[in-house]
């Protein structure tokens, strides 16, 4: 189809509601869990703030606003190759050089939830994976693969979502086999509904937190903290997921939306 064609259908579908936007965000506020390293290791983020300037009064008679503290990596966000030193070196790397188009694309759900139900420590595997390809079909150059845990339904209590205890974090996530086999797929990107991309036993993985340290220095992308990832096809969505342009910037909260087909 002509692409002026196929932008007008796009358009009346998104009026009629034959597409979708289904919102893979959470709020982001002073009460978004955020990351906990070893306090040994390094500094943490800090706590998400909202400020007001004016809220129709004598700060400013006839608006509101507010000011922000908020770290790069708050929230549902997304992780730029410069955020690990892996990736430091890209010039298409940082929050404001990544082309605009690396934003939009068709995004790969592989459906994790019962198995993160029964295991917080559940470890997606190249195995899991092909099985995913063989009933769902190949993953593509340029496509997102997203690993479904229903981890959202945890944010709510940031205990609950770090699900820490004197052993550690004890998040689903990746093995770096998994990553290897994604990176030579030539994803866009990996993306987890959880407090980061990697599971919470990865500072012990070969090598260290294997979805940072191998998708960022392929020049790949993460996204952490996606909601609703139990509201789209294994396949066929598009997903839309744009940080601010942040000078420099290693990663930034985001809207992550996508469109979907009504079944
Ligand atoms: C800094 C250090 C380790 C990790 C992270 C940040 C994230 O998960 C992140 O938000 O990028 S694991
Ligand atoms: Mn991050």
């Amino acid at each position: 189809m002509e692409a002026s064609k196929l932008l007008g259908e796009l358009a009346s579908q998104l009026a009629s509601g034959g597409i979708e936007v289904v919102d893979l965000t959470a709020v982001l506020g002073p009460d978004t869990p955020l990351i906990k390293l070893p306090p040994d290791l390094a500094v943490d983020t800090p706590k998400v703030e909202i400020h007001t300037i004016s809220h129709y009064d004598k700060n400013g008679p006839w608006w509101a606003w507010n000011w922000l503290k908020l770290g790069e990596h708050s929230g549902t966000h997304f992780d730029a190759p410069i955020h690990w030193i892996s990736g430091k070196d890209y010039a298409d790397g940082a929050t404001d050089t990544i082309p605009v188009k690396r934003f939009v694309g068709p995004v790969n759900v592989i459906d994790c939830s019962k198995e993160a139900a029964a295991d917080a420590d559940f470890l997606l595997t190249v195995d899991h994976i092909k099985a995913w390809e063989a009933k769902h079909g190949a993953i593509n150059p340029g496509e997102w693969v997203v690993m479904r845990t229903d981890w959202d339904r945890r944010s709510g209590s940031e205990a609950e979502f770090l699900n820490a205890n004197e052993t550690g974090p004890h998040t689903p996530g990746p093995t770096a086999e998994a990553i290897i086999y994604l990176i030579e797929k030539d994803v866009a990107g990996w993306g987890s509904q959880t407090i980061g991309t990697d599971a919470g036993a990865a500072g012990g993985m070969q090598p260290p937190f294997p979805a940072h340290t191998l998708m960022h220095k392929a020049n790949k992308y993460g996204l952490a903290s996606l909601c609703n990832l139990d509201r789209l096809p294994p396949r066929g969505a598009i997903l839309i997921a744009a940080p601010l342009k942040i000078e420099h910037g290693t990663g930034s909260p985001i809207r992550a939306m996508a469109l979907v087909a009504r079944k």
